[in-house]
């Protein structure tokens, strides 16, 4: 049995444990409502909005987007109002490989997404919300202009809605589609391709907190951290204690300041299991646990050998990390990045590991917007490098170059504007070093200048 005795995000979504995916439909606003929708906002507008900040801030629930930044902290960072606009963000372009959580509640409940989106407005004085989707989710797009168009009509938003006039405007709410690249669900890249611009990412800071769409003030957050707020101010002065029962606390005599890893999470999770899927449960559970309870074990009978955590950016767990505990502490302790968003990739023990980290790498090489000279050519000289190795033409010398390139600061790594290179280098690290032998054994051993294990993973 999973850790959470019900489903909080899934209530209303059959999913497994709890209920026949076969089962799925979309919730109306009604059905929302009957089945205790809106009471969440009822009760974030009855208190003042900077209460609704502390409250979050107080459940210490981080970002579901693939950071973890505190989404109180984050909301706290906003300067005052001076009238101006002031923009939501709501990032639903979930294009990480292996990522695919939010896109059931896109599709199947979107009025939790929306009540999160109302709140977060009301919390943070925000006018006007955009719904950034990935280009390619059709059916959810479809489902959820439905859904927008049904809060209008319920006065969630427009004129006379119930969130009153914020910035002296009436607050409201956009879909906008994204054009398939990647770089896109960065969210500066994000804000820019808003924009109508090319999504190329910007340096930050200024932060878009600060300095966001249009040069105004914005808040960026993944689908189901706003999702994740709403269980949170239902329950009112009780909501923080009640997050905080659930998942991992802080190492024992961290300071406050020290973010632990609390709550409920989406994980999706996908490969060589048996069944492929999205699951809701605590934070922190153990990797082989998401694989044996709720993934109903490997594909075929076939032996774990490797797992990405959360999206490729985040490294790669090797075959001893199978009982990883799937928190945001993961990359302190199983040397890799971090959970990301828990889009589990499970591999078992016929993958060959130059072919993964060959395809990981072509995928950025092809992402990359080319802004940044190292993102640009380095993520393109990895591929052709892996190609080599791959083919049986490659030489240790290969092996050591992308290790340099993808470990030593001032080749690739901190030398670019946006992260998708400090991903690729991740990958590229921890898939090598965790399975050396595998790369070494592929290599010419020829013109060998060792430079042995350049970094660690
Ligand atoms: C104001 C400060 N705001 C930080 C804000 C910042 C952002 C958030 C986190 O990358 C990772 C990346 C992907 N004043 C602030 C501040 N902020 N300091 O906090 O910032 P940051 O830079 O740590 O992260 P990020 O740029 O948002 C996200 C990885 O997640 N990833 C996720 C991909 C996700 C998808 C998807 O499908 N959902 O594509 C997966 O691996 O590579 O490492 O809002 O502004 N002083
Ligand atoms: Fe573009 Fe890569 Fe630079 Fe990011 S790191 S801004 S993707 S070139």
């Amino acid at each position: 049995m999973p850790l959470l005795n019900e489903p909080i995000l899934f209530k209303r979504v059959p999913t497994h444990p709890w209920g026949d995916p076969s089962e799925r439909r979309y919730i109306s606003y009604p059905e929302y409502v009957e089945t205790g929708g809106y009471k969440a906002l009822e009760y974030a507008l009855a208190q003042e909005p900077k209460d609704i900040v502390e409250l979050v801030k107080a459940a210490e629930l981080r970002g579901r987007g693939g950071a973890g930044f505190p989404a109180g902290m984050k909301w706290g960072f906003l300067p005052p109002e001076d009238g101006e606009r002031r923009y939501l963000a709501v990032n639903a372009d979930e294009s990480e490989p292996g990522t695919f959580k939010d896109q059931l509640l896109i599709q199947f409940d979107p009025q939790i997404i929306i009540e999160g989106i109302a709140i977060c407005m009301h919390a943070c004085r925000l006018d006007t919300a955009y719904f950034y989707i990935r280009g390619e989710y059709h059916r959810h797009r479809e489902a959820f202009e439905k859904a927008i168009a049904e809060a209008y009509d319920n006065g969630v938003f427009g004129e006379n809605s119930r969130l009153g006039k914020i910035n002296d405007r009436w607050p409201d709410l956009f879909l906008h589609r994204g054009a398939g690249a990647y770089i896109c669900g960065e969210e500066t890249g994000l804000l820019e391709s808003l924009e109508g611009k090319r999504g190329w990412p910007r340096i930050k800071p200024p932060f878009p907190a600060v300095a966001g769409a249009f040069g105004r003030p914005t808040i960026i957050n993944n689908v189901e951290t706003l999702a994740a707020v709403v269980p949170v101010v239902e329950r009112g002065t009780e909501g923080p204690a009640w997050f905080k029962s659930m998942g991992v606390d802080r190492p024992e005599g961290a300071p406050p300041t020290v973010p632990a890893s609390y709550g409920f999470k989406l994980y999706g999770i996908s490969g060589h299991v048996n069944r492929p899927e999205v699951y809701e449960d605590e934070l922190g559970i153990k990797l082989s646990y998401l694989i044996e309870h709720h993934a109903q074990g490997m594909r075929n009978g076939k032996k774990f050998k490797a797992a990405i955590p959360g999206g490729i950016s985040m490294g790669i767990l090797g075959t001893d990390q199978y009982d990883a505990e799937l928190d945001f502490d993961i990359g302190k302790k199983y040397a890799c990045l971090g959970l990301g968003t828990a889009g589990v990739v499970v591999m078992d023990e016929d993958t060959d590991m130059v072919a993964v980290l060959r395809n990981i790498v072509r995928f950025y090489a092809h992402e990359s917007c080319g802004q940044c000279t190292p993102c640009r050519e380095g993520c393109n000289w990895m591929y052709k490098m892996l190609c080599r190795i791959e083919e049986g033409d490659g030489t240790t010398r290969d092996l050591d170059l992308l290790l340099e390139l993808a470990s030593s600061v001032g080749s690739m790594p901190g030398t670019t504007i946006c992260g998708l290179a400090d991903g690729a280098n991740w990958a590229v690290r921890t898939v090598v070093n965790k399975f050396w032998d595998e790369f070494e054994s592929r290599v010419s051993k020829q013109k060998y200048v060792s430079l042995a294990v350049v970094g660690s993973a």
